[in-house]
């Protein structure tokens, strides 16, 4: 398992950006720290952290193109918004050509942009961490942190209550799955929540 998320570690520092890799092992370090607080495996978090941006060493045509041959394209949001759909394509090339068969980390790096209606703790972990790694500094990212911290689906909705304001702050499009995500974590339905 270590030797696997060496290789991944690797991988990612190889393909990414200086910037983005960072972020990479900063969405990695928070993750596995809080993993077990919430009942999630340090290793299924450290492979779905590290892998969850690997699609962004594609331009977005180059993503769209490989979503539109592997039938990732789900919503019509998806080809107007395309910075929402490299976890899919991330997903899809760890399934088919890193052979990794964990469906929950899968899950976790397909839906890390944009959540989705019941999400695992891994989902929840992924989403979170990525908004608040160490490396992000917005106004409020602490109380985010705080959030977090205290209480799983607790902290997930107020991510996804963080970005739904930033995106109408500034008058940007809202994929239906945000909506989705946000609606379920708000009734209390997202499954086996921390
Ligand atoms: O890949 P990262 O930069 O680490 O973060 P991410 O995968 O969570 O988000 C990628 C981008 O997608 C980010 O700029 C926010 C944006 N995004 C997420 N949900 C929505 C969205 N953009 C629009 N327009 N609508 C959404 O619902
Ligand atoms: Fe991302
Ligand atoms: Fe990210």
């Amino acid at each position: 398992m270590n030797d696997r998320l060496e290789y991944f570690r690797t991988l990612a520092s190889q393909k990414l950006p200086l910037e983005r890799f960072q972020h990479t092992l900063g969405v990695e370090a928070l993750a596995v720290e809080l993993a077990p607080r919430f009942g999630v495996k340090e290793g299924d978090a450290g492979l779905a952290a590290l892998t969850h941006d690997l699609a962004k060493e594609y331009t977005y045509l180059e993503q769209l193109k490989k979503a539109r041959e592997w039938n990732l394209i789900l919503y019509p949001e998806d080809m107007e918004i395309p910075q929402v759909i490299h976890g899919r394509v991330a997903a899809y090339m760890l399934r088919n050509l890193y052979a990794i068969k964990n469906e929950d980390v899968l899950n976790a790096v397909a839906n890390h942009t944009l959540g989705r209606p019941g999400m695992s703790p891994l989902e929840m972990l992924i989403y979170s961490a990525d908004l608040m790694e160490p490396g992000r500094n917005f106004p409020g990212v602490d109380k985010l942190r705080q959030k977090l911290y205290h209480d799983l689906k607790t902290g997930t909705l107020a991510c996804v209550e963080h970005t739904l304001y930033y995106l109408k702050e500034n008058n940007k499009p809202i994929h239906p799955l945000t909506i989705l995500t946000y609606e379920d974590l708000k009734n209390g339905k997202a499954s086996k929540g921390g």
